[in-house]
């Protein structure tokens, strides 16, 4: 093959309407249509049976855990329903009878291919046979897994030093398979280990990391139902994590008080029916927030400062409102932290947040009296300039309030993937953990590399600097999920060898490296069997527990693998027997994994064991209030100053969210039934009164660009539509408006990319579009 040879891929998509129908915002979050949808995704994905059958094993402590999010299961879970609408359609989406093989792309063409949406390409189904794309070629075919494995040694002895092989890993991974491929990579001598939390919470584990001390949160499920006021910020629970939602309404019925801090009024937030109940089902369900912050993007730490200011001053006459004895014991900085915020002038926080100096009273008044405080937040405050900062700032909330430590209270980043904690927690990192690596000499014998190795943002500059050679991914889709996607796009199409480790066909499966190859593993709900013996495997939830998951449903094909089996085999075939860990026995024994992993990974421990059941926590250091890691051995009150967005006249502020019908990448389905939009994605949500100054109405054609460093980028062609938003903010979801974040502007300090706010204008075009019916 010359080296000029490369595929005609689309990067988008058909950037085409599917018919848009505008409709009423249906309001309850769940209630009988959140189980009809449930069922409807479910039945036609899998077929009655086989649906049936696995949502009764979902979330069960002999079943296997939701393939959705990260939340925890209640001990008193229900025996029959204990998943969510959204977790039914990941299941139906996963364990759909749909499948696709040589077949297929002996017909289609990865060019052809790439020119069908995302949404038209996971409906293919789940991908069921290793297949390789050769130099050269359009089409993939398929392989052995011999030959499969065989290649990618070869590709990796080739390379002339090891940081020339990226290891990608996307938060569905199990324990043993994380921990498997993070062995290997360091086995290999990279720290090249970027993974999907770089996009995600990384703000939030850097920002817990630098004041608290642990890079995850300090609450458990139990502290919900007995805090006295939940602050939700930059969250959409009810699409997102809807079974949060029952922990919420057990604290509403406690007498616990919710306020929401977000730009936009979230339905699940203002109208819930838990389908998990028959008042639920049938009732009017319940309003679940007490007060809702409209706060603009990106305005969240002027909001807190305000508020914070008003509880300093309050506690200046009554010396109860901020807890003094927890910050002379636990904390450092008070002082300067109240001589920086004496700096800040009320009026001007109060305009830069946008929201009512009414609505900020109520707040302050909820917060006064309150030291039982949660703070649960996600994406609105992480994936910004300042996310680490928006974090610490909410942080220091709790530590004022001596809300840590103490049932009720502390801080609850709400993770996105069912498994990106405990991927994280068995070794998935690009920086260096010195007890780490002496762990690992220790006890795997071989010596691990002592590089920072890349992240997400680090990994695409390098790829498009050409000095990555071998691109693998443990699952995720990379192109569509990380930023920038023609920067992406050129920096996959550099590599030599591309690998993915996946369950269904997505778009990085089609723009790829020379070679590319695609190894079909099976997933959650699916049996994991060796030669009749059944096999398992842990997760740990967002809460710190780690649990076994068991899937009970045939998997998609014979040929199918586990993914710790792939990992193993791969790094078996590189190593051919010359290696201090037995990869073929950890190929086929996860106890042999998992018994590496109580030795190697801080906290596991009789993990085969502890995990059955009900599951195990493990160690956190804030439940303790021990600071002793931290400087002066003091939890760390922090200043943080204020954000800086320079908008042009002409710009907004876009954040790039997700819909009621999707996982991240993928699109189960054309609505979004909560925001009232029907059978269309390429949409942008603007206040009505901003379109009126832009002479725009609804569903005009526009064109969105955004400029960085005197780079425009355009996302074409979406629909105008009004919406409930702040004045200056616009949204449009994610991955269509990827194209318009910027690779090189992202967090200080985590490096995750600005998806909530990046500035854009809006184009008018002339094309027209009619509303159906
Ligand atoms: N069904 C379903 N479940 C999922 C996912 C999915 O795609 N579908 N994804 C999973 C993953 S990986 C993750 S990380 C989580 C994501 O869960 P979320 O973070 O809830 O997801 P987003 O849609 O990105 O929503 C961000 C929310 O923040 C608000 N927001 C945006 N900017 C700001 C801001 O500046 N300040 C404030 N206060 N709010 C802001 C938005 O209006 C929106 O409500 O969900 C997980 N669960
Ligand atoms: N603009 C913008 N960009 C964003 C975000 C945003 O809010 N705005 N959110 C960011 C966030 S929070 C995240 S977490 C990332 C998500 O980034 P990723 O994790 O990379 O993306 P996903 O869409 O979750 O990956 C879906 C693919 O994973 C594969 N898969 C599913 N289940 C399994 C399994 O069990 N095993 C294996 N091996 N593969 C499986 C399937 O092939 C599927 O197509 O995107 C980020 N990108
Ligand atoms: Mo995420």
């Amino acid at each position: 093959m010359s080296d000029s040879f490369k595929r005609n891929v689309s990067i988008t998509g058909a950037e085409e309407f599917t018919n848009i129908k505008l409709g009423p915002r249906v309001t309850d979050a769940a209630g009988m249509l959140g189980v009809k949808e449930a069922l409807k995704h479910g039945f036609k994905e899998m077929g009655v049976l086989r649906s049936m059958g696995a949502l009764l094993k979902m979330n069960q402590k002999d079943g296997f855990d939701c393939p959705s999010c990260a939340w925890p299961d209640p001990e008193d879970r229900s025996p029959v329903a204990e998943y969510c609408e959204n977790g039914a359609k990941a299941l139906a989406d996963e364990a759909t009878t749909s499948h696709v093989g040589s077949t297929m792309f002996a017909k289609w063409t990865v060019e052809e291919l790439s020119h069908l949406s995302d949404y038209e390409l996971n409906k293919f189904g789940r991908l069921v046979e290793p297949l390789v794309l050769r130099p050269g070629s359009l089409h993939y075919e398929p392989i052995t897994w011999q030959e499969a494995y065989g290649l990618i040694a070869k590709h990796l002895h080739k390379m002339d030093n090891p940081n020339e092989a990226i290891f990608y890993t996307s938060g569905r991974s199990s324990n043993e398979a994380a921990f498997t491929y993070g062995m290997f990579a360091r086995a290999l001598g990279t720290n090249n280990m970027p993974d999907c939390s770089n996009m995600c919470h990384e703000s939030s584990g850097v920002a817990l990391g630098e004041t608290l001390g642990i890079g995850k949160g300090s609450t458990v499920l139990e502290d919900l139902y007995e805090a006295e006021v939940i602050i939700i910020a930059g969250q959409n629970p009810g699409t997102n994590h809807p079974r949060m939602m029952s922990a919420l309404e057990k604290c509403k019925k406690n007498g616990g008080k919710i306020i929401s801090i977000n730009p936009l009024e979230e339905p699940g937030l203002v109208n819930f029916k838990n389908p998990q109940h028959l008042s639920g089902t049938l009732g009017s369900g319940v309003q679940m927030a007490d007060l809702h912050l409209p706060v603009n993007i990106n305005q969240d730490i002027p909001l807190m400062k305000l508020i914070l200011k008003k509880l300093a001053t309050l506690d200046t006459i009554d010396r109860s409102v901020f807890d003094h004895e927890f910050i002379e014991k636990y904390t450092t900085g008070y002082d300067a932290f109240l001589e920086d915020l004496a700096r800040y002038d009320e009026g001007d926080l109060l305009r830069r947040a946008g929201v009512q100096e009414s609505d900020v009273n109520k707040a302050v008044a909820m917060l006064r009296k309150s030291n039982r405080i949660i703070v649960c937040w996600a994406m609105g405050l992480t994936q910004h300039k300042n996310g680490v900062e928006n974090i610490r700032e909410f942080v220091n909330l709790l530590l004022l309030k001596g809300a840590l430590g103490k049932p009720g209270a502390g801080t609850c980043p709400v993770r996105g993937h069912s498994n990106v904690q405990g991927d994280r927690s068995v070794g998935i990192q690009h920086f260096v953990d010195e007890e780490l690596n002496e762990r690992i000499k220790k006890h795997l014998q071989f010596d691990p590399p002592t590089k920072r190795g890349v992240d997400v943002v680090e990994a695409m500059e390098a790829m498009h600097n050409g000095k990555t050679k071998v691109f693998m991914c443990l699952g995720g889709n990379f192109l569509m999920a990380a930023s920038d996607t023609q920067y992406t796009a050129e920096a996959l199409q550099n590599c030599e060898l591309t690998v993915q480790i996946s369950t269904k066909l997505n778009r990085t499966h089609l723009v790829t490296g020379k070679t590319a190859l695609i190894l079909p593993t099976i997933g959650r709900s699916e049996k994991d069997e060796i030669d009749g013996t059944k096999r398992y495997f842990t997760v740990e939830n967002s809460m710190g527990k780690v649990s076994q998951s068991k899937g009970i449903l045939k998997p998609a094909s014979d040929q199918v693998r586990s993914e710790p089996q792939i990992i193993a085999e791969m790094a078996d075939a590189y190593f051919g027997g010359n290696h201090s860990v037995d990869w073929k026995a950890w190929s086929r024994d996860y106890d042999i994994i998992r018994d590496h992993i109580d030795k190697v990974a801080k906290g596991f421990e009789e993990t085969s064991k502890r995990s059955e059941g009900h599951g195990y926590y493990l160690p956190n250091n804030v439940r303790n209030l021990d600071f002793s890691m931290l400087p002066g051995g003091k939890a760390q009150i922090t200043i943080n100053k204020l954000p800086d967005h320079r908008l042009a006249e002409d710009e907004f502020m876009l954040m790039t969210i997700r819909s009621h019908d999707q996982f991240n990448t993928t699109i189960y389905g054309l609505d979004d039934r909560y925001r009232g939009v029907y059978n269309e994605r390429r949409v942008l949500f603007m206040n009505k009164k901003d379109m009126q100054e832009l002479k725009l109405q609804k569903l005009d054609v526009i064109d969105i660009t955004s400029e960085y460093d005197g780079k425009i980028r355009t996302a074409h062609k979406f629909l105008m539509v009004p919406y409930d938003i702040p004045r200056g903010n616009v949204a449009a979801y994610f991955p269509e408006t990827n194209v318009l974040v910027p690779y090189n502007h992202f967090a200080e300090r985590s490096q995750t990319p600005i998806s909530k706010s990046v500035r854009v204008r809006i184009h008018k075009r002339q094309d027209a579009i009619v509303e159906t019916a």
